[in-house]
């Protein structure tokens, strides 16, 4: 009797486990980063004017990984975009594009695409708030963040804008001070000269506050100090990379951005993704 009470538990234990559903998602990380503006432009064209510009992109958001329900194998992570305090400005006229509203950035939900390649590759859609859709790649190479987006006006909206954004943010805190992407010396001296100050105005990162906590001090000489020699790659190398790894990703996951590479193309990717995780070994770590 004993024995048929605690198998009758048992089975209601499990069943409250069945009725309570998946579990709430785990996070995995929140990494925070800051766009390079050098190599992070939105295009904005389409309308009746034929319109045709290049905005620089700017500004800083979370990246949050999570687990998604654990009932679900292999494990599904899903990733998304927070606290985007970012845009895109005119190269001429004093007007700015707030990413978050252009692209939904904080609407947008990504999954993970299994590609067979050592880099984190997320694919993100959504609708935003014109009914144009979004597909995004982000990528995460390090401490490198390789954005890639582009926008579809729905039917008979031809007098809609389109947006294609090309972007590469850095995980915070960064240490290049003086934006020319490298880290050295005279990034040391940025620092030294604003040391003990609050950064409570303009780019914290001209200041020489490379966590962007709004005062210079010795937590940013430390991102200084970890990051010293580093240089930030070109935005084609990061972009070949991204290319290649989606084209290795099965049929379904295949983007209509992601070009199938060329053999050679392929068979160099390898090399050089040994060579970006071995050049700069501290900066994987560097958080
Ligand atoms: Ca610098
Ligand atoms: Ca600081």
């Amino acid at each position: 009797m004993t024995r048929l009470l605690g198998w009758l538990l048992a089975c209601g234990g499990m069943l409250a486990v069945v009725l309570a559903g998946p579990a709430t998602a785990q996070t995995v990380s929140t990494e925070h980063y800051r766009f390079l503006p050098k190599l992070s432009v939105l295009n904005q064209h389409g309308g009746f004017g034929g319109f045709d510009v290049d905005h620089r992109v700017m500004g800083t958001f979370d990246f949050e990984v999570e687990i998604g329900p654990t009932d679900v194998w292999p494990t599904e992570y899903v990733a998304k975009f927070s606290d985007v305090n970012a845009w895109a400005s005119h190269p001429i006229l004093a007007y700015v594009l707030p990413l978050n509203q252009t692209l939904n950035l904080e609407g947008l939900v990504g999954r993970k695409v299994p590609v067979r390649a050592p880099i984190d590759i997320y694919r993100f859609d959504g609708t935003t708030g014109d009914g144009s859709s979004v597909e995004l790649y982000a990528a995460q190479i390090g401490p490198w963040l390789h954005l890639k987006a582009t926008t579809t006006a729905p039917p008979n909206s031809a007098d809609f804008f389109e947006y294609e954004l090309k972007a590469v943010a850095r995980r915070t805190p960064f240490a290049d001070f003086d934006g020319n992407s490298s880290v050295d010396n005279a990034d040391l001296a940025t620092w030294a000269s604003r040391f003990g100050l609050k950064a409570s105005a303009g780019d914290p990162l001209a200041h020489g506050d490379a966590n962007g906590d709004g005062v210079t001090d010795g937590a940013d000489f430390l991102a200084w100090q970890r990051q010293a020699g580093e240089v930030v790659p070109t935005a084609e190398s990061l972009d070949a990379l991204v290319t290649a790894a989606l084209a290795t990703a099965n049929g379904a996951s295949q983007s209509s951005m992601a070009a199938v590479p060329e053999p050679a193309t392929l068979s160099l990717l390898g090399v050089a993704l040994i060579a970006a995780f071995r050049l700069r070994p501290r900066s994987l770590s560097d958080r």
